[in-house]
């Protein structure tokens, strides 16, 4: 059973719009491909109320996080608690400091972080050229100390420096995820203290789209499964950033970056995926899975709310000849299956 829940948050990113983001899933209807897998769902309220209009200054936009994300770790605690599994529709990427501390709940060295995304969010109060929290989240959950002052000539630095320390000790209380247990696939726009940032996060290890071009999405994913495996996690959070798709494939969100994976290259990763989790011979399981930066006000006509709709189901086991014309086809071709 999967519980859907909903955060209309846009305040952690510079454009705003993917508040919209889970209006725009339940439309291009996420819930209906979910039943038509077979895979029962339970639709929960959102967890907060689009109770603003436009912008807000950014030091109002942390104070508006630090309400939200606490709620969103209890709301995800609860549904692991109950045995079921959590998809969490944003929203911008910041939400993942509450989605990832709720898996936490339930250990934390087992747990590793699949980051699907153009973008690391590896970046601290003292690294951030725009104080976002969306550009934050990786650093958040692993609680990345900051190491220097925030420059005094950022007009954000005092509120951000206040408000940080805040927001991690009421979303994670006590609890963070261990350095060497975070993936990156996809990357193509990392700022220069997010790549500094990489040598101090242990074994995490990225995956470039300069990798995906030279081996592929299958060699990148053979090379994943062995780390996921060093890693010794047996639970896996799935965090899928519609951006880090080309954004031929999804205009419909907030920080679009061109040379990103194709149609077919997002779906290959989403099987792959699919695969591993599925098997019985992996020991790891899905955790829970964020779907981030849906944008709708940049879409054209709901394409990437269907894109992102299309890879959630190719993860949660639709394949292309469907396992009942699998069976057939093997039939056919004197198999036994
Ligand atoms: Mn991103």
């Amino acid at each position: 059973m999967i519980d859907l829940i909903g955060v209309p948050f846009d305040l952690g990113g510079p454009v705003l719009g993917s508040r919209l983001g889970p209006a725009a899933l339940r439309i291009k209807g996420l819930s209906s491909t979910l039943t038509s897998l077979g895979v029962t769902w339970c639709a929960s309220e959102d967890v907060v109320a689009i109770d603003y209009d436009g912008d807000l200054p950014l030091p109002t936009r942390y104070e508006k996080a630090r309400n939200y994300l606490p709620e969103l770790r209890r709301r995800v605690t609860e549904s692991l608690n109950e045995g079921r599994l959590p998809l969490v529709m944003g929203g911008d990427h910041s939400l993942s400091i509450g989605s990832v501390a709720g898996a936490l709940t339930q250990g934390t060295d087992d747990l590793a972080v699949l980051w699907i995304d153009a973008h690391m969010d590896l970046n601290t109060p003292d690294t951030t050229p725009s104080g976002n929290l969306h550009g934050m989240s990786v650093a958040g959950f692993t609680r990345l100390p900051t190491k220097d002052r925030v420059g005094r000539v950022r007009s954000w630095g005092q509120a951000l420096t206040e408000a940080w320390p805040k927001i991690l000790d009421e979303t994670l209380c006590d609890l963070s995820l261990p350095k060497g247990n975070v993936a990156w696939i996809g990357l193509r726009d990392v700022d220069e203290g997010e790549a500094r940032h990489l040598a101090e996060m242990g074994g995490s290890t990225a995956w470039t789209m300069q990798d995906i071009d030279r081996v592929g999405i299958q060699g990148v994913f053979s090379q994943f499964e062995v780390w996921l495996q060093n890693t010794g996690a047996s639970r896996l959070w799935i965090s899928f950033d519609v951006d880090v798709l080309d954004p031929l494939y999804a205009p419909g969100t907030g920080t679009a970056v061109r040379g990103g994976m194709t149609y077919r290259e997002g779906h290959l990763l989403a099987e792959l995926l699919s695969q591993l989790l599925s098997s019985e011979k992996s020991a790891v399981r899905l955790a829970g899975l964020d779907v981030v930066e849906v944008n709708p006000l940049n879409d054209h006509q709901g394409e990437t709310a269907r894109m992102a709709i299309e890879w959630v189901a190719s993860l949660f086991g639709k394949t292309i000849m469907g396992d009942h014309l699998t069976s057939q086809k093997i039939r056919r071709m004197g198999g036994d299956a």
